[in-house]
């Protein structure tokens, strides 16, 4: 029997086991406009939504908008935007129908549309997860000369990036009288907040000085500690999933039971209640982005190096091998722990803890390159602040040492195997001498390291030369071995 795809009409033939909406859309509004409608916004942020919406919130529905490919439209158009959320437990498997997300803009297909969507007066919230290099930075700033900057600075007409989009809603939003409204950072990463506003601003002062004021005075530009591990999608899920509902969905999300999203408390204009859907809300975020940044991130970019090199796979193979889960969890015990200031809240000893057994997880397979993609915009903030930190207080920090000196080998390995995603691919390729430890520096540079102190310290980068050659002599786990 050929099987329904998910959508409205077909919700009523949903095994009775799984979760579904208990609202119905035409009773929903979309107040929030979400760029990068991926698998983490829609196991996070959706979820938070549609927890709303099964309250008897209705104003909380979402339009995502994708900045480049049309691809998860093309998957969620004909399933009226539904789709299902496998929340993989170590022992058990929960599913749920997420219906929060109303619609989703292709923004390269009708720029007008997400900008007059912006400027709409319904619309409260603006919310981003375009991943760290959707940001562009490059040495803490934005890269005035990478080539979408360049363009939107030229002009927003049609624009490349997040910050062209929202100055354009923006000064459209501006002729429509005093409409507040918040743009709230979603990505991991330090300061999201700042850096949007920095690049409206940017763009503003380029193309209307004379919306910035009215900015000044409608706009919070805030950010939020994101947490919840999401896998890209396995064609494994797709067919657990369809055969758990009884309909087929294509683009269902699989992700783990733990979900914690820490919102920064500054709102212009109307704020979702996400405090009833689980979320925190506080008034300083820094410490808690960077608990997240240098334990969790900077644990999972170890692992995913330090595994790949090693021949595994998937996050949880990494874990298995003693040597990489001790010295993993040593990094971020000796070297990142003394010099981290972390909430009275968390406990950083358990929050370590909970951490690694969320990576042991085998049920929700996490592959070691997903963690690898983008690494060089990855590692400045999850392991460089930790560094400079721990050589100010004359500590000498081997352990990142060590991990730097592995990331240069998994640069190398993946350049090899044409395992690379990473926007600087063409410039590690450039730089790249076959593998030869002077390559760190080149790489690390490009990485961005060149703004960190250490990358002056001459015993640290010793260090790093020390342990690449190591690395290379004998492999990732015996070079462990021996040195720690
Ligand atoms: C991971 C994160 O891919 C990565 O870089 O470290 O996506 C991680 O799974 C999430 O931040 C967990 O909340």
């Amino acid at each position: 029997m050929k099987l329904e795809r998910l959508k409205i009409t077909s919700l009523n033939k949903i095994n009775s086991a799984v979760c579904t909406p208990e609202y119905g859309s035409c009773d929903l509004t979309s107040s929030i406009v979400h760029f990068g409608a991926g698998n983490f916004h829609r196991a996070h942020q959706a979820v938070y939504c549609d927890t709303l919406l099964n309250q008897g919130e209705t104003q909380w529905g979402i339009t995502g908008v994708s900045l480049r490919s049309s691809s998860m439209r093309d998957k969620l158009a004909p399933q009226d935007c539904l789709y299902t959320l496998a929340i993989l437990g170590e022992q058990e498997t929960d599913y749920r129908v997420i219906g929060s997300m109303l619609n989703l803009l292709v923004g390269p297909e009708d720029p007008e549309a997400v900008i007059e969507l912006l400027a709409d007066q319904q619309t409260q919230l603006v919310t981003t997860t375009i991943t760290e290099k959707g940001y562009y930075l490059k040495d803490g700033v934005i890269d005035v000369e990478c080539d979408d900057i360049s363009y939107d600075l030229r002009s927003i007409s049609l624009p490349k990036t997040t910050y062209g989009y929202l100055a354009a809603g923006l000064i459209k939003r501006s002729s429509l009288g005093d409409l507040p409204i918040t743009v709230l950072c979603c990505d991991n990463m330090n300061g999201g907040g700042e850096c949007l506003k920095e690049g409206v601003r940017l763009l503003l002062a380029e193309h209307s000085p004379e919306t910035l004021p009215w900015v000044n005075a409608n706009v919070a530009f805030s950010a939020s500690m994101v947490d919840r591990v999401t896998p890209a999608t396995s064609d494994t899920l797709k067919d657990k999933v369809t055969q758990a509902l009884g309909v087929v969905d294509t683009a269902p999300v699989a992700t783990e039971p733990f979900s914690q999203w820490i919102i920064e408390d500054r709102f212009a204009g109307a704020r979702p209640a996400f405090d009833k859907a689980g979320a925190l809300f506080v008034e300083d975020i820094a410490p808690f982005e960077r608990v997240k940044l240098r334990f969790l991130n900077a644990g999972h970019s170890m692992l995913a190096a330090l595994g790949y090199l090693a021949g595994d796979r998937f996050i949880h193979d990494a874990l298995r091998r003693s040597s990489l889960a001790r010295f993993t969890e040593q990094a971020l015990k000796n070297d990142v722990m003394p010099v981290t200031l972390v909430p009275a809240v968390i406990d950083a000893e358990t929050y370590i803890a909970q951490v690694f057994a969320r990576f042991r997880n085998a049920n929700l397979p996490y592959a070691a390159l997903q963690v690898g993609t983008d690494s060089s915009q990855k590692i400045q903030q999850r392991w460089f602040p930790s560094i400079d930190a721990a050589l100010e207080q004359d500590r000498d920090a081997n352990y990142l040492a060590f991990a730097v000196a592995a990331w240069v080998h998994f640069i190398h390995k993946a350049l090899v195997n044409d395992d690379l995603n990473d926007p600087l691919k063409a410039d590690f390729v450039r730089c790249s001498s076959s593998g030869q430890s002077s390559d760190a520096k080149v790489f690390l540079a490009l990485a961005g390291a060149n703004k960190f102190r250490f990358f002056e310290h001459a015993d640290f980068m010793a260090s790093i030369h020390q342990y690449h050659c190591v690395i290379n002599d004998i492999g990732v786990e015996q070079a462990i071995e021996q040195h720690f």
